[in-house]
């Protein structure tokens, strides 16, 4: 999943994709590194981000949507907010997929993604962007995130969403400390045993600096390391900026695994 940010604020590449042409030329870029879904967002979920409103942010993403829908029609089109309205505008326009990092806590979210017969991404967060990172002490992380991922998927099952069309997130960097996300990501194998797809999103995130005093802008090695463990499972989808590194890496770490 490659990840297109239509935002001035995005954390790693805010203000390079606001205007349209950009975005689309952009994800068109990500397609030919062998993306097989686009995340399209119109709202950083950085710490401390602003908050868009729902016109702004419907009028950032749908008609990108819908002309990488047009253009790349084996390509899988995600959005992601969590907003029901801006959702129900991208699933019309072309999106089949929902990535919500609330996890669809706006009940009407589910219903919108039902009545489109789309796939929901759930992500794990504690609290919302803004005071997310404020406390990132669990008794237990693991048992905690992956009791309030079973719930939501549950619900979203229970909203009429096919079990293979809801897809189960960690939220890394989400309200987590380095800790934290290591520890999330050494049991993506767990999270997976729920029976739901997962998603991974490590990309760039600023733990790998807190682990190990990178620079911001020089974070692949340690988002490819992240995800090691997570593309040994069938049915993981990984969420990054930097699909040819990751494409390559993937690749090469399957050949010597099923070598061995
Ligand atoms: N991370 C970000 C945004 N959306 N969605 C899922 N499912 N999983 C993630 O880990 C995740 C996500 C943050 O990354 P990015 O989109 O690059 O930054 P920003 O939110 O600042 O736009």
């Amino acid at each position: 999943m490659g990840i297109l940010n239509i935002t001035p604020d995005s954390f790693s590449d805010g203000g390079r994709y606001l205007d349209a042409g950009a975005a689309i030329a952009h994800g068109t870029q990500l397609v030919a590194e062998g993306a097989d879904v686009i995340d399209v967002g119109g709202e950083s979920t950085r710490p401390g981000a602003a908050p868009v409103g729902e016109t702004v942010e419907a009028d950032r993403v749908v008609p990108v949507v819908a002309e990488l829908a047009r253009l790349h029609p084996r390509v899988l089109i995600s959005v992601d907010t969590s907003k029901p309205a801006v959702a129900a505008a991208a699933l019309t326009a072309g999106a089949s997929m929902v990535n919500d990092v609330s996890a669809a806590r706006d009940g009407e979210m589910l219903k919108v993604v039902a009545e489109h017969g789309a796939a929901i991404v759930l992500m794990h967060m504690r609290g919302e962007p803004r005071t997310m990172q404020a406390d990132t002490r669990y008794t237990d992380v693991v048992a905690e995130v992956h009791a309030f991922l079973a719930g939501r998927a549950a619900a979203a099952v229970a909203a009429g969403i096919a079990p293979d069309r809801v897809l189960l997130d960690p939220g890394i960097g989400f309200g987590k400390d380095a800790a934290g996300n290591a520890r999330l990501l050494a049991v993506v194998a767990d999270l997976a045993a729920l029976g739901h797809p997962v998603v991974v999103g490590a990309s760039r995130k600023s733990f790998i600096s807190a682990l190990t005093g990178a620079a911001n802008g020089e974070r692949l090695p340690g988002s490819l390391a992240a995800i090691a463990g997570a593309c040994a499972l069938p049915r993981v989808m990984l969420r990054v900026h930097d699909v040819a590194a990751t494409v390559q890496f993937v690749t090469v770490l399957a050949a010597v695994r099923s070598a061995a």
